[in-house]
């Protein structure tokens, strides 16, 4: 899967993609991250992205020219399943989502800033709007990260543990339950028995159980039993 990332700040996003499960991905060839910065795409000297908005009011807004020729220079190199904008007013991220964006070959990120883009960006090149929650970043880059880090480490082989990614909180509709490592007694504090006791059957039924019980108690709006 390709995963290109347009954006102003391209300092802002790099990191999360070199650690870890999902450099690992990156490195094993499961997936490819590129960052494009818009202002290689500004049309005038200064290299700015934005200006002032239409009616007036505070707060700028991305141009159409240099977005609208980013975009049409990726199409023109490959074909895009999704070009997704990532924006408070998009609608609410979710495992859901991340699942379907994770069979996908080629998508596009592009992280808003200032007051947002031009309008007509959304209505010409943009496929699916993308909020992470209800507050507001001020810029779409963390979000951007969110999302691809969600969906990469869902590709069939990125997770050495194949089956682990399937057992994640939501996945199944449910929080994940409780886990505990060594040692068995701190300062006694005990783990749960059960889990000591080598019976995998009645290992898996505790867990089925904290697990309706902790999403019942924690996110009742999740909750179907
Ligand atoms: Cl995708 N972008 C920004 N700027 N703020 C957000 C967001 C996105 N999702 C929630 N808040």
């Amino acid at each position: 899967m390709r995963i290109d990332i347009i954006t102003i700040h391209p300092e802002l996003i790099t990191s999360p993609f070199a650690h870890s499960i999902i450099k690992r991905g990156i490195a094993k060839g499961l997936a490819e991250v590129n960052f494009i910065n818009l202002r290689d795409f500004s049309t005038n000297k200064h290299k700015t992205v934005d200006d002032y908005q239409y009616g007036g009011g505070a707060g700028m807004v991305m141009m159409i020219e240099p977005l609208a020729n980013c975009i049409e220079q990726l199409k023109s190199e490959r074909p895009y399943d999704e070009i997704i904008y990532l924006t408070p007013d998009g609608p609410l991220y979710n495992q859901q989502t991340a699942n379907t964006l994770s069979t996908l070959k080629n998508i596009i990120l592009l992280c808003g800033h200032y007051k947002g883009i031009d309008e007509r960006v959304r209505s010409l090149f943009i496929t699916r709007e993308i909020s992470i929650g209800d507050y507001v970043l001020s810029g779409g880059e963390l979000a951007a990260a969110i999302v691809a880090d969600s969906i990469i480490r869902l590709i069939p082989g990125v997770i050495s543990d194949e089956t682990s990614a399937l057992f994640d909180s939501f996945q199944d509709g449910l929080l994940a339950p409780p886990v505990y490592t060594r040692p068995a007694d701190y300062k006694g504090h005990k783990v749960p028995e059960v889990l000591l006791s080598g019976d995998f059957e009645k290992i898996e039924k505790w867990r089925s159980e904290k697990a309706h019980e902790r999403t019942q108690q924690r996110r009742p709006d999740l909750y179907q039993p």
